[in-house]
């Protein structure tokens, strides 16, 4: 009966062991830009701190440009694909946009 319950208990602690680099302490937000005329976030920060942001370029004509405090991070217009930024953000407001189409290819959020 012990050893079962030992050797459980050994794989749960490797599976934890092994899953905190990749996950844990970092958060991570998902951008996505095209392949039409929008630019969004599938969910937004409101805590300051350090995220990864995950940008998916799908198209050649638009990008995805984060502004605000600290922070300055785009994909360039005429790539795709999928780029992740590693940014700190501090109280205060966001805005990203595609930079051709900025009057109306936006978005903000702000965190605390
Ligand atoms: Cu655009």
């Amino acid at each position: 009966m012990k050893r079962p319950l030992i050797a459980a208990l050994t794989a749960v602690g490797a599976a934890g062991a092994l899953a905190l680099p990749a996950g844990a302490a970092t958060p991570t937000f998902k951008g996505t830009v095209g392949p039409g005329f929008t630019i969004k976030m599938a969910s937004k920060p409101t805590k300051a701190g350090t995220i990864k942001l995950v940008v998916a370029d799908k198209s050649s004509i638009h990008n995805f440009h984060l502004t605000g405090p600290g922070v300055n991070v785009k994909t360039s217009v005429a790539s795709t694909g999928t780029k992740t930024f590693t940014v700190t953000l501090k109280k205060g407001t966001y805005k990203f946009v595609c930079d051709p189409h900025k009057s109306f290819m936006k978005g903000s959020f702000t965190v605390s």
